[in-house]
């Protein structure tokens, strides 16, 4: 195979229907990957499989939530009795909870830590297990500028995201010797639905273009090389690694 061919290969991205995940599973499907898009809203979910199938890609699309276990477990199980292997796992679904700590309630903290580092775990080994036995498989964490510094009121945002970090290692130790590979990509400040009230506030929009050598909002799309890479021969002595498309912001003072 080309280093950088997904023909033949097929990526679940969670969390497709919109944002970063729709770049991932866009930039995957022009290297030639079939898709499996995913989201719990299957309104949005169908528009945006009709939407890439327009485009000429092959989009299967899979409604679940990736904070159920159950739901989790039964749709690998439907992928299964659909022949469907899935060779590239992206774990992108997440959500944002900005509130400071001294008045976060423990319910909002668990709900960050479930959609955003929990369900990367239980994803990672139900896709595991139908990786191992194959020799081979791809999966890419969706990591943060968080994943290494903090800013005050996003704490279990902040604690997820670390432990992305350190879960995509911990897949790295555990799955490289069965041929697969876990590494996590790290987006900068992007400009996203989940960002859409930081770009509107001059003050942050002002620190993020001043703190960022690129001295700009980072655009979705220009993450899909990364998804590409990792997902692709190119990366098969790469594990456990995370690589940052963030403007330079994670280099610099
Ligand atoms: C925030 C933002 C960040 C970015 C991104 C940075 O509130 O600071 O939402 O968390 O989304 O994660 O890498």
């Amino acid at each position: 195979m080309h280093l950088f061919d997904l023909t033949g290969r097929t990526a679940l991205v969670t969390g497709s229907s919109r944002g970063l995940g729709r770049a991932f599973a866009a930039g995957l499907a022009q290297a030639g990957a079939r898709l499996v898009l995913n989201g719990k809203d299957e309104a949005r979910l169908a528009a945006a499989a009709e939407a890439l199938r327009a485009e000429g890609y092959e989009v299967l699309a899979a409604a679940f939530d990736v904070t159920r276990e159950d739901e989790v477990v039964a749709a690998f199980e439907r992928l299964d009795a659909q022949g469907v292997a899935v060779d590239i796992l992206v774990n992108n679904a997440g959500i944002q909870f900005r509130k400071p700590m001294l008045e976060l309630a423990t319910a909002d903290w668990q709900r960050v830590i479930d959609a955003n580092l929990t369900s990367a775990f239980v994803c990672g080994r139900e896709a595991a297990r139908r990786m191992v036995p194959r020799g081979r498989g791809k999966i890419i964490n969706v990591g943060s500028l968080t994943s290494e510094l903090a800013r005050a009121t996003v704490a279990p945002y902040t604690a997820a995201k670390g432990g992305i970090k350190m879960l995509t290692k911990s897949m790295a130790a555990e799955w490289g010797g069965f041929g697969l590979q876990a590494n996590a990509i790290g987006p900068g400040y992007m400009a996203t639905d989940m960002n859409e009230a930081l770009m509107a506030d001059p003050a942050f929009d002002a620190w993020v273009k001043g703190r960022t050598p690129a001295r700009r909002w980072g655009r979705p799309e220009e993450l899909a090389g990364l998804a590409v890479f990792l997902a692709a021969p190119a990366s098969d002595y790469v594990n456990g690694q995370i690589i940052y498309a963030d403007g330079g912001m994670i280099s610099v003072l």
